[in-house]
C-alpha cells in the first residue's frame, strides 16, 4: 500500500515476548476457575497386562473423592478416538479410552477425581489393580520374531500394514545391477521425548444446565481436538468448545486428543463441573506419544561417473501400542522424501507398521523427514568414500538445479522453487576454515555438509485426500477492520510459542499499510477461529494463514479505498492513503486525500462504514470483514544446507559439536528473529537427538528414562556458539507472499551433518555411524572395535 508501512521482513520483536518474559503467560495451570476440581491416573504399572480388576471401594469411600472411573465406567461414557491417516490393512482403526488390556507401562486405566491434586493422586494409588500379566513386546525385533506374543488383536505377525512409495520394484532393481557402487546400510533411529517446556494439561468444564462443554487444552490443535471430544463423549459440535492457552511448546505431542486428555472431560461431563488435570513431568515421560522410532534397511546406487541411480529403503516404523491419529505417517513421509533434494533415476521405499508395547509413538518435528535426511545423507557420504570421491562434489553433481523446477520426485513430490546448489555452496563456504594449532593429538576434526527439503503449506485437500486422510489441508482467516479502525485476525493456527500472532499481524499490516499495533490477532478458540484440521503442525501455519491474509488483506484494503473513495467522491484510483508511522486511526496522520485537499481518516471511513453510511455511493458492499479460505494448489518446498565441525575425543568416544553453520531458503521471511529463533531451536533439537537422546525401557518394557536425570537434552554449552544461520530467498512461486514453511527445518538436518563430520574425522568407524544417538560409549566401541582405542 503505502511505501511507510513495510512490515514484512521486519526483525519486529516476537509479541509474546515479554509478556511471559515477564511472567505474564496464562498457561493451563495459570487458568483460573471456580470450584474446580483434580484429576490423577491410576495408570497401568506392567508393559502388558489384562485388567482383571479396577476396585475402587476404598477410594470412593474417601471424603476428598469427587469420582472414580475405571475402565467398565469409561465403557459406558466413552466411544473410541477415531484415526484419521491408515496403513493398508491395519486392523485397529481407532484408540480405546476404555481398555481391559494394558498395552504399554503409563497406559490411563481410569481416572480419580479430588478435591486437591494431592488427594487426587493419594486416591489414584488408592485403587487396586488385579492386573494378569501378558509377555511384553518390547521391540520391533521381539514383534517380528516367530511366534511372538500378539500385541493388537488381527494384526498379524504384529504387522499394522504396509504401504510402498516411489518407482516400481523392476526400475529399482535395474538400477542397482548397472550400478558401479551400491551402499546398502541398516540405519536406527530411537524413540525420543518431544520435551516441551509444559507438559499436556486438560481443564473441562460442564455445565449441566446449558449442555456446554468448555475445555481448555495445551493443545497444538483445537478444532481437531473438539471433533475427537465429540465423537469420543457423543456430543454435537455446538456443545464443545475447546481453547488453547498460551501453550509451552509441543513440537507434535500436543496435536492430537489423548485417552487421559479425554477421561477429564468425560469426568467433568460426569460431574456436571469442572476438572483439571496437569501433567506432570514424570507422566509425560510415561505417557506422552513419542517421536521418530524408526528401523530402516536401505541401499544407495551410484553410476561410476558418481549419479546418482537410485535410492531404496525398508522402513520399519515401531508404533507403539496403538496407531496414533496419524498411525505411521512420519514414517510415510520418510518414505516420501527419501529422495531428497536430488536427482536419481529411480527412488522408492516401503513402510511397515509394528505393534509393540510401547507408548505409542507420533508426529515430532520434522516428521519423518530427519529420519529421511539421515538415512540419505549418510548413504551419499558413504558412497562418496567409496568412489573416493569429496562428499560435497558428490552431491553437487546430482543436485536438482533451478533451471530443473518445478521438479517432480518419484514419490509425487512437486519442487516448486529454490537454488539447493547455492545453499549447500554457501554452507560449505561458511564451514571451510583452518583446523586450530592446538588440538591434541588424541582429538580428530573434521567438518561434512548435508542437504535437505522440508515439506511446508501442508498440505492439499486433494493430497490429503490421494494419501486418504479425513482432514482438510486448506487454512482460513477472517480479517476484521473495527468500527475504531483497529483491525482484528481471527485464525485457525494457533500460537505454540513460535511467534505466529506476530507475523500474522505483519502480514496483516503490510496488506492494508497501516500500523502493526493497530493489529490484534487473535488464535486458539473454537468459538471464534475459521474452522482448521491441522492447525500448526507441518511447517503450515504462516504459509496457509499467511497466504490467506495476504488475500484477504489486499480484498479489505480495496474495500476500505472504495469507501473512502465514495465519501471523496472520487474513484478508487485518485485516492491515496497515508499514515504516519506513529498515527492512531483517529488521526488526520492517518487518512484518505482525494482532490482539492480533501480528506477522511482512516478511523471515519471505517466508522461511517459500520453506520452503512456508505451504501448510497459505488459500493455494493461495506462489511468490513474479509473471510477467506486458502487450499494450496500443491505443496511449496523449503529447503537447506547445514554443515558442522566435530571434534571427536578418541579416548572418550566424546563427540563435540564446535561449530554449525546452516543456510535455508524457506521463500519471504516475514520476521528474521522469528526465523532466526526457529532455525536455532530446531538445531538445538536436532543436536540432542544427533548426540544424547533415547526413549528407553528394560527387558519388561517398563520405561528407564523418565525424568531429565536419565534423559539428556542438550543444554546452552551444548550449543556451539559458532552458530551461524543465513537465508537464501526464492519466493514460493505457489503461496501468496511467497512464504515457505521452517519449523521443522532447523531440526531435520543436524543429526545427518553430526554423524557425517564424525564419519569425515574418524573414516575408520564411519560405516558404523548409522544408529543414534552419538553417545560416548557408542562411539567408543566403534573406535575400540576398529583398533583405534
Ligand atoms: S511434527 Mo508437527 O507438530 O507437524
Amino acid at each position: 500500500m503505502t511505501g511507510e508501512h513495510r512490515h514484512i521482513g521486519r526483525p519486529v520483536p516476537p509479541r509474546h515476548h515479554e509478556r511471559l518474559v515477564r511472567g505474564g503467560g496464562r498457561f493451563l495451570a495459570d487458568l483460573r476457575a471456580a470450584d474446580v476440581l483434580h484429576a490423577a491416573f491410576v495408570r497401568s504399572p506392567l508393559a502388558h497386562a489384562a485388567v482383571a480388576g479396577f476396585d475402587a471401594t476404598a477410594a470412593r469411600r474417601d471424603p476428598r473423592c469427587a469420582l472414580v472411573l475405571g475402565p467398565d465406567d469409561l465403557a459406558g461414557r466413552t466411544a473410541a478416538i477415531p484415526t484419521v491417516w491408515r496403513l493398508p490393512g491395519q486392523p485397529q482403526e481407532s484408540i480405546p479410552v476404555a481398555v481391559h488390556t494394558a498395552r504399554y507401562a503409563g497406559q490411563p486405566l481410569g481416572i480419580v477425581v479430588a478435591r486437591t491434586p494431592t488427594a487426587a493422586l493419594d486416591l489414584a494409588e488408592a485403587v487396586r489393580l488385579d492386573l494378569a500379566p501378558l509377555p511384553p513386546v518390547p521391540t520391533v525385533a521381539d514383534a517380528l520374531a516367530e511366534h511372538a506374543p500378539p500385541v493388537v488383536p488381527g494384526a498379524a505377525g504384529n504387522e499394522a500394514g504396509r504401504i510402498r512409495f516411489g518407482s516400481p520394484a523392476e526400475e529399482i532393481a535395474a538400477a542397482l545391477a548397472r550400478a558401479a557402487v551400491v551402499v546398502e546400510r541398516e540405519f536406527t533411529l530411537p524413540r525420543v521425548h518431544h520435551s516441551p517446556l509444559e507438559p499436556r494439561g486438560v481443564l473441562a468444564a460442564y455445565e449441566a444446565g446449558t449442555g456446554l462443554l468448555t475445555v481448555h487444552a495445551s493443545s497444538q490443535s483445537p478444532h481437531a481436538m473438539r471433533q475427537d471430544l465429540c465423537a469420543v463423549l457423543g456430543l454435537r459440535a455446538d456443545q464443545v468448545r475447546v481453547i488453547a492457552p498460551d501453550v509451552g511448546g509441543s513440537f507434535g505431542s500436543k496435536v492430537f486428543l489423548y485417552p487421559d486428555e479425554a477421561m477429564v472431560c468425560a469426568a467433568a461431563v460426569a460431574l456436571g463441573g469442572a476438572v483439571r488435570w496437569v501433567e506432570s513431568r514424570a507422566e509425560n515421560f510415561t505417557g506422552a506419544y513419542q517421536g521418530r522410532a524408526q528401523q530402516a534397511t536401505a541401499r544407495l546406487a551410484v553410476s561410476g561417473e558418481g549419479r546418482f541411480l537410485a535410492f531404496d529403503a525398508d522402513l520399519l516404523a515401531d508404533l507403539g501400542a496403538y496407531a496414533t491419529q496419524a498411525g505411521a505417517g512420519p514414517h510415510q513421509v520418510t518414505a516420501l522424501t527419501l529422495q531428497g533434494p536430488y536427482h536419481a533415476d529411480a527412488a522408492a521405499a516401503t513402510v511397515r507398521g509394528v505393534y509393540t508395547t510401547r507408548v505409542p509413538t507420533g508426529a515430532y518435528r520434522g516428521y519423518g523427514m530427519q529420519e529421511a535426511a539421515f538415512i540419505r545423507e549418510r548413504l551419499v557420504d558413504e558412497a562418496a568414500r567409496e568412489l573416493g570421491l569429496s562428499p560435497v562434489e558428490l552431491r553437487l553433481r546430482n543436485l536438482i538445479r533451478p533451471q530443473d523446477l518445478p521438479h517432480t520426485t518419484h514419490t509425487g513430490l512437486t519442487y516448486d522453487s529454490g537454488d539447493y546448489g547455492a545453499v549447500l555452496r554457501r554452507a560449505a563456504a561458511l564451514a571451510e576454515r583452518p583446523p586450530p594449532p592446538d588440538d591434541p593429538p588424541w582429538v580428530r576434526r573434521a567438518t561434512a555438509v548435508v542437504a535437505a527439503v522440508e515439506i511446508s503449506a501442508f498440505a492439499p485437500t486433494a493430497l490429503l485426500e490421494a494419501f486418504g486422510i479425513a482432514w482438510s489441508g486448506w487454512e482460513g482467516v477472517r480479517l476484521r477492520i473495527n468500527h475504531d479502525g483497529t483491525v482484528t485476525v481471527h485464525s485457525g493456527v494457533i500460537a505454540v510459542g513460535q511467534g505466529i500472532e506476530t507475523s500474522l499481524a505483519q502480514i496483516a499490516a503490510e496488506g492494508l499499510g497501516v500500523p502493526l499495533d493497530w493489529v490484534r490477532v487473535e488464535l486458539g478458540d473454537t468459538d471464534t477461529a475459521p474452522h482448521s484440521d491441522l492447525s500448526a503442525q507441518a511447517s503450515r501455519a504462516l504459509t496457509l494463514a499467511g497466504g490467506a491474509l495476504v488475500i484477504a488483506a489486499r480484498q479489505l484494503a480495496g474495500r476500505m479505498r472504495a469507501l473512502a473513495a465514495g465519501f471523496l467522491k472520487a474513484e478508487p484510483e485518485q485516492v491515496t492513503l497515508r499514515i504516519a508511522a506513529t498515527a492512531d486511526p483517529s488521526s488526520p496522520e492517518a487518512a484518505f486525500h482525494g482532490a482539492g485537499g480533501a480528506r477522511i481518516t482512516w478511523r471515519e471511513t471505517a466508522h461511517r462504514g459500520y453506520r452503512g453510511w456508505g451504501r448510497a455511493h459505488r459500493t455494493d458492499r461495506i462489511r468490513l470483514e474479509e473471510s477467506v479460505d486458502f487450499d494450496p494448489p500443491q505443496l511449496t518446498f523449503a529447503h537447506g544446507a547445514h554443515a558442522a565441525e566435530v571434534a571427536v575425543d578418541l579416548g572418550t568416544g566424546r563427540v563435540e559439536v564446535t561449530g554449525y553453520w546452516a543456510v535455508h531458503d524457506s521463500g519471504v521471511l516475514v520476521n528474521p528473529l522469528i526465523a532466526h529463533g526457529q532455525i536455532t531451536g530446531g538445531i538445538a533439537q536436532g543436536l540432542g537427538q544427533a548426540l544424547t537422546e533415547e526413549a528407553r525401557v528394560d527387558g519388561a518394557g517398563l520405561p528407564v528414562t523418565r525424568s531429565f536425570r536419565e534423559y539428556t537434552l542438550p543444554a546452552a554449552q551444548d550449543i556451539p556458539e559458532d552458530l551461524v544461520i543465513e537465508h537464501l530467498c526464492t519466493p514460493s512461486t505457489v503461496i501468496p507472499g511467497g512464504f515457505k514453511g521452517l519449523g521443522e527445518g532447523g531440526a531435520i538436518l543436524p543429526p545427518a551433518a553430526v554423524a557425517c563430520a564424525v564419519a569425515a574425522a574418524v573414516p575408520e568407524i564411519a560405516h558404523t555411524l548409522t544408529s543414534l544417538p552419538l553417545t560416548p560409549s557408542r562411539v567408543r566401541a566403534a573406535l575400540r572395535a576398529a583398533g583405534i582405542t
